[in-house]
């Protein structure tokens, strides 16, 4: 370093005038990588960075989002006291006057429309004693049935699947550790070098280490470099491929006879209906060769070890459980689970996309993965709540579905609580049209979102840097994230609002905290004996284990680090193989004269879901101004589209605008529109409003649309 640079060092060290370092976890993704911000005044100036820090899951990395995740956190735009509507404006206005607003309008909704006319939208990217508190003031406090949240539009299938499989639904059975050991991975819709960016290293490690990596995905991906084998499918055809690798495995005997006797069920229905396939069909449904076909079901049998992992590219479909169990049958025919390197892992969506899946967010469930149609369940959390079993309300309707009851007149009210559903649900047009008809909208959120426009009250809730809670991250690890930064204006943390407005409607002896730690606790007693067991977990714990893996059900227990090693959760200790008919839903979406091409949904590396919070963030932003479609040349030059050319796609249900982005790395047949971005960019207008029968998941992932120039 030459003299002149030392200097300058030396004079912008002394201008440092005091530093400020804020322990938190980014506010992105299930790895839940854990971070500082440095705050710096210099010369009366804030600065502030965001630096990893080290912890058993992300080691210490960040990704471009987490780096950035101050910038939008810190933002001038920041709700910073409660907004009242007046007409198309809104005006600020004090907590007293907004919970005095929401008691008057909740009584009277109730009184008027019924109790279940309430209703609450909930969120997996809350604390753990935020989803578990939404889950018991929707019940306690507001005594409605209608409680659900976004993860249905994530992690739905994939849970709903494990829990048929296995018996029990933690994303990973193994931990992160355990992959770069493992001989072959099939990666099936996931592009986690764009979506998991710090969980790379683990899988790079593998490949170093010799592992065979098949990749699954109609488009080349940043994930798909890593495979040794692309299988660029059909969108949608997933379940035809793992059925036509399940007939080779079966025809070529390359199956675990021993591990299928002792440790499954039903596995010769299955066969049955494997034996009926012909895998000419097979081809021609997803638009693989044969070749890729046998060459992954050799290399996956014959390996010692080897693991699956999906994520949204398989489930985010009408037939997602399936297609999920249908991967799920290779694991368990080849014996690959319950052991050392071999597995499955659902990749899950948001921070504590696994966390607030377990502790009752869901219209059908209650805290620690119980089931509100239980009535030894139901006693149970009765009596942790204090209240009669027959006072807990039944089981309500998914996400989506409650938007359809607002527009049949049943929901009149709701509460939403930091997530966009204008922007996430399916069917777009139709979401703006139910939030518009609500007597009364509440949103909680960090900014003014395009839901919280459509609010009759917005709440300015705190953000990941000044809520501290505990959040459970990709591999069932339950971490404690410190969090201390100022509170910006008159913001609360999404808890004590829900504390504040039990007291107001007078239930406030039920939601009687002052900390988050306090909700921790009785989280600990409601999850007792379930499935997701958390009661010998404590704040002290997870500092000192620096998370841990639950099931973790007594004080002297560290967690539980792989699943199903002697037994699977289900009552016979067995896992439960499913026949799974490719045609398993008639209205599958199919190509025509009208809508000849296929489209799909996803994401991009720098923006995060409904974009509120990334499009904030001038670092990302830049990086992806506006969404765009991908389209192969041969179908661009088809169409009469030009390259960067505006271009109307249009569906059943919508038409949107974006910019065409030409691309070899698509298939011919299908698009790619990322969406996060709103208004007529908001590619949710053209989804279809089917479910999913088993789980009410949207079909995300495959729509049928046609394209024309739009300039
Ligand atoms: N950068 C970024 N990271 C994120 C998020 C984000 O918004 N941005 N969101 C977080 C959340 S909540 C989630 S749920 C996860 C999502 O993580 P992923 O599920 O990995 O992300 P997606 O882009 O939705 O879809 C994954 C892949 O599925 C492919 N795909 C589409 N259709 C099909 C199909 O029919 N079959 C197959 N086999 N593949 C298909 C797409 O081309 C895409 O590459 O990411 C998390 N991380
Ligand atoms: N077409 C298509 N649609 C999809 C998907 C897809 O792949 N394709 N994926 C689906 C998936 S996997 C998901 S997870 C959903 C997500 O859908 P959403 O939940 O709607 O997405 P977010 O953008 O995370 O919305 C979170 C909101 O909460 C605010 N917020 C952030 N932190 C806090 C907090 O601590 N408290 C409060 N009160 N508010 C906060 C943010 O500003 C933002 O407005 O989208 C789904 N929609
Ligand atoms: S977005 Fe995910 S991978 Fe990136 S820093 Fe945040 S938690 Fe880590
Ligand atoms: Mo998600």
């Amino acid at each position: 370093m030459t003299e002149l640079m030392l200097k300058y060092f030396r004079d912008k060290q002394q201008k440092v005038e005091s530093e400020n370092i804020y322990d938190t976890q980014c506010p992105y993704c299930s790895m839940q990588c854990k971070m500082q911000l440095i705050e710096q005044r210099i010369v009366s100036r804030k600065k502030q960075k965001t630096i990893g820090k080290d912890n058993p899951t992300s080691q210490g990395r960040l990704c471009v989002k987490g780096m950035n995740a101050h910038q939008h956190a810190l933002h001038q735009d920041r709700l910073k006291q409660p907004m009242r509507r007046i007409g198309d404006e809104f005006e600020p206005i004090s907590w007293e006057e907004a919970y005095q607003l929401i008691t008057e309008q909740f009584v009277n909704i109730q009184r008027e429309d019924g109790k279940d006319a309430l209703s609450v939208y909930g969120s997996a990217s809350i604390t753990n004693e935020e989803a578990y508190l939404l889950g018991k003031f929707a019940r306690v406090a507001l005594e409605t049935k209608h409680i659900d949240y976004n993860g249905r539009l994530c992690m739905a299938s994939a849970a709903t699947a494990a829990n048929l499989t296995f018996g029990i639904d933690r994303g990973f059975t193994n931990t992160l550790q355990e992959i770069p050991d493992t001989r072959c991975i099939i990666l099936a819709g996931t592009n986690i070098a764009e979506c998991q960016p710090t969980i790379m290293p683990y899988f790079e490690k593998a490949k170093e280490n010799g592992a065979y990596i098949i990749a699954i995905d109609p488009r080349e991906t940043r994930t798909t470099e890593l495979a040794d084998l692309h299988i660029k499918n059909i969108p949608g055809s997933d379940i035809a491929i793992a059925n036509g690798i399940l007939k080779i495995l079966i025809d070529l005997d390359l199956i675990d006879h021993d591990f299928i006797a002792e440790r499954t069920e039903d596995f010769t229905e299955v066969k049955k209906y494997i034996e009926t396939i012909n895998l000419d069909d097979v081809v021609k449904t997803t638009g693989v060769s044969l070749d890729s076909l046998y060459q992954t079901a050799l290399v996956f049998s014959r390996e010692p070890s080897g693991m699956i992992f999906t994520a949204r590219g398989i489930e985010q479909q009408i037939n997602g459980t399936e297609t999920v169990r249908s991967f799920l049958n290779l694991l368990l025919a080849t014996g690959k689970i319950g052991k050392e390197a071999s597995g499955y892992g659902a990749i899950t969506g948001q921070g504590n996309g696994q966390g607030a899946r377990e502790h009752g967010q869901k219209a059908d469930q209650l805290p620690g993965y119980r089931s509100i149609e239980n009535v030894a369940d139901r006693q149970y959390i009765a009596n942790v709540w204090g209240i009669e079993e027959q006072q807990l309300p039944g089981k309500g309707v998914s996400a989506y579905e409650m938007f359809e009851k607002v527009i049949a007149g049943e929901i009149t009210s709701m509460f939403v609580v930091c997530s966009n559903p204008i922007v996430s649900n399916p069917n777009a047009n139709l979401i703006k049209k139910a939030l518009k008809q609500l007597r009364f909208l509440v949103v909680s959120d960090l900014f003014l979102s395009e839901t919280a426009k459509l609010a009759d009250l917005v709440l300015p809730a705190t953000s990941y840097l000044e809520d501290e809670g505990t959040v459970t991250n990709v591999e069932g690890r339950v971490m404690l994230r410190e969090a201390s930064y100022p509170i910006q204006g008159e913001a609360k943390h999404d808890w004590e609002i829900l504390c504040d407005i039990a007291h107001q409607l007078g239930k406030g002896d039920y939601f009687d905290f002052s900390h988050a730690e306090e909700i921790f606790e009785e989280l600990r007693i409601a999850t007792k004996g379930g499935k997701a067991d958390y009661s010998g977990i404590t704040y002290e714990k997870l500092r000192q284990e620096q998370g841990v893996l639950w099931p973790c059900p007594s004080p002297d227990s560290t967690g539980t680090a792989r699943l199903f090693e002697k037994n699977f959760a289900h009552k016979n200790g067995k896992a439960q193989m499913a026949v799974v008919p490719y045609q398993s839903i008639k209205n599958k979406p199919r190509l025509s004269k009208e809508y000849p091409l296929y489209l799909t949904t996803g994401r991009v590396m720098s923006h995060y879901l409904t974009g509120e919070q990334t499009r904030k963030s001038p670092s990302l932003a830049a990086r992806d101004i506006e969404a765009f479609l991908e389209i192969h040349p041969h179908t661009a030059e088809k169409y009469g589209i030009e390259a960067d050319s505006l271009v109307r796609v249009t569906s059943a249900k919508g038409w949107i605008i974006v910019r065409s982005r030409i691309s070899k790395a698509i298939r011919k047949d299908t698009v790619f529109v990322p969406f996060h971005w709103t208004e007529k960019q908001n590619v949710n207008q053209l989804v279809s409003d089917e479910l999913d029968p088993y789980c009410r998941m949207p079909g995300f992932k495959m729509s049928v649309v046609r394209l024309s120039p739009a300039n």
